[in-house]
């Protein structure tokens, strides 16, 4: 079977769910963390999926290994600072996400970057290969768009107008592309 060649559908102008048509919820916010500046392009999917779905994306560059003191102050307060959830991206000997994940309860999706001599192997194997106790949910190499929607989809699991908007998402997703 070959390859669907369709891509995700990308992060469209208008926001699926406007975080104001929300009533009563206030703007959910999840920290996309990455190891480096350079990192920026590989990780802006999550920020724009996220805001696409009324998610508030506060973007840091934080470095497990450059900057391990501000990774733990970051995570440990995350709870406190309103944070839901934590997305961590870093390449090579990918530390980022479990570093984070051992300072908070809170979810922290990893994705493994490519890039430097393995290509993203090394981060991938780094950060899904958490030690038992402290989980990292991993996803593919590059794949940030899709920790987004994980984090969506955890937080449709109580909020029936994301449900509906990730519902949307994926009929969007199957639609035919026009010729
Ligand atoms: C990781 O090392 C970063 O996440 C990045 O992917 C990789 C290389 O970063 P630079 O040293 O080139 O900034 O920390």
């Amino acid at each position: 079977m070959s390859p669907d060649p369709r891509p995700a559908p990308a992060a469209p102008a208008a926001p699926a769910v406007p975080a104001a048509s929300r009533a009563g919820h206030r703007p959910r916010r999840v920290a996309v963390l990455m190891g480096s500046p350079r990192d920026g392009e590989k990780m802006a999917p999550a920020a724009a999926t996220l805001e696409r779905f009324g998610l508030e994306a506060d973007v840091r560059v934080l470095s497990a290994h450059r900057t391990p003191a501000a990774v733990a102050d970051f995570a440990s307060a995350a709870r406190a600072g309103g944070y839901v959830a934590l997305i961590c991206g870093a390449g090579m000997a990918a530390h980022l996400a479990g570093a984070v994940a051992a300072q908070t309860t809170l979810p922290v999706v990893g994705v493994p970057l490519s890039g430097g001599a393995l290509n993203g192997v090394d981060a991938l194997y780094a950060t899904v290969q958490m030690p038992k106790g402290i989980p990292v949910a991993t996803v593919a190499i590059d794949g940030a768009l899709n920790a987004a929607l994980l984090v969506v989809a955890m937080l449709a699991v109580g909020d029936e107008s994301l449900a509906a908007a990730l519902e949307d998402y994926r009929r969007e997703m199957a639609a035919p592309t026009p010729a």
